[in-house]
């Protein structure tokens, strides 16, 4: 009985060392440990020993089932480290390695040149303005000395978009709206966009300006023009020749284009100055005494300059764009040259 005992001991013992996974070992322990197992059996058997021998047997079957209850806890303590190794080898996460970079975006280019402009006016005391791009016929023409039957209100350059009502073809019925709240003096910036019914690849249905009005006592053409001269040089440099020419709006009176020498041949005549070595930058004029009297001012104690940009012309000239419409159309490989 005792040589069974042991024989059964090696067995069990091979077995549960051998055994690939934790759940062979359960199996092991249900084998030889369990209620119907081996060495159950051969315990229930010792009944039929003498008393003599019974002790004897007692004590190896004691020892044998001590000797598979270590193994079998030896070999599940492996196994079970082994499985946990393997878990941590499978979820194991190297830490080392770069994120995944997120992709930034920019300002676009006309918001660049747009920001660039006001912030020059900000210095020199100008607010910044805004106001609606569906606006009144009134506030777009009339309050803005554009009669009726004028060209500038024929249908083939303005979006009528009701009776009496437009996009605004000029950021213009902004400092109207200014200085009918408020009394003089006004000192503002109006950026925004604007609307004509225009499409080529320098002229855009829908583009941006930024317009300017001052008014106050014993303002002078002079005035406008060390405005406008100073800041030409501060946005194209301190040595920016610039140049006033006589010109015309229904607004202003008198009234002048403002030139720059040609950025990119200096003066000597290229393409994009038409061969002049002038870049026409900007519109510009005192304001005309019958817009005073649409908004309630004294035209014989006030006086005021007002002017006009084109955000996509001096964009096109900043960054050698040729076409406006790479403006709109998002395209990524144009807009990341800007950022
Ligand atoms: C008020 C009175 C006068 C705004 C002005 C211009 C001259 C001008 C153009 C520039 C390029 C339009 O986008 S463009 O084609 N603008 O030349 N704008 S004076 O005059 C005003 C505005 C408001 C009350």
């Amino acid at each position: 009985m005792k040589a069974q005992l042991r024989a059964l001991e090696a067995e069990a013992l091979a077995r549960i060392r051998s055994a690939p996974d934790l759940a062979e070992v359960e199996k092991a322990r249900v084998q030889y440990l369990g209620r119907k197992g081996a060495l159950t059996g051969s315990l229930r058997d010792m009944g039929r020993l003498s008393a003599e021998e019974r002790p004897e047997v007692g004590k190896v079957a004691n020892e044998v089932k001590g000797a598979i209850e270590a193994a079998l806890l030896a070999r599940e303590t492996e196994l079970a480290g082994t499985a946990e190794t393997e878990r941590f080898t499978a979820e194991a996460l190297d830490v080392t390695r770069p994120g995944r970079a997120s992709t930034r975006g920019g300002l676009h280019p006309l918001t660049l040149v747009v920001r660039e402009i006001l912030d020059i006016f900000v210095r020199m005391g100008f607010g910044v303005a805004e106001g609606p791009e569906v606006e009144k016929e009134y506030y777009n023409f009339e309050a803005l000395n554009i009669p009726a039957h004028h060209p500038a209100r024929d249908m083939q350059d303005t979006f009528y978009v009701a009776p009496g009502v437009v996009l605004r073809t000029h950021t213009s019925p902004v400092q109207v709206r200014v200085m009918e709240g408020q009394p003089p003096p006004v000192k503002i910036v109006a950026p925004g966009k604007v609307y004509r019914c225009d499409s080529d690849v320098t002229h855009s249905p829908m583009f941006h300006q930024v317009e300017g009005l001052l008014v106050d006592e014993g303002v002078t053409f002079a005035d406008l023009k060390g405005v406008l001269a100073s800041f030409l040089r501060v946005y194209y440099g301190p040595d920016t020749r610039v140049r006033f020419r006589p010109s015309y709006f229904p607004f202003t009176e008198p009234s002048a284009e403002v030139d720059i020498q040609c950025v990119l041949c200096g003066g000597r005549g290229c393409r994009t100055c038409g061969g002049s070595g002038w870049l026409e930058i900007l519109g510009s004029g005192m304001v005309d005494p019958a817009v005073y009297g649409f908004v309630g001012y004294d035209s014989e104690k006030v006086q005021g300059f007002a002017f006009g940009l084109g955000v996509e012309r001096i964009a096109m000239l900043k960054y050698g764009v040729d076409d406006i419409r790479l403006f709109y159309e998002n395209d990524l490989r144009f807009l990341t040259h800007f950022s």
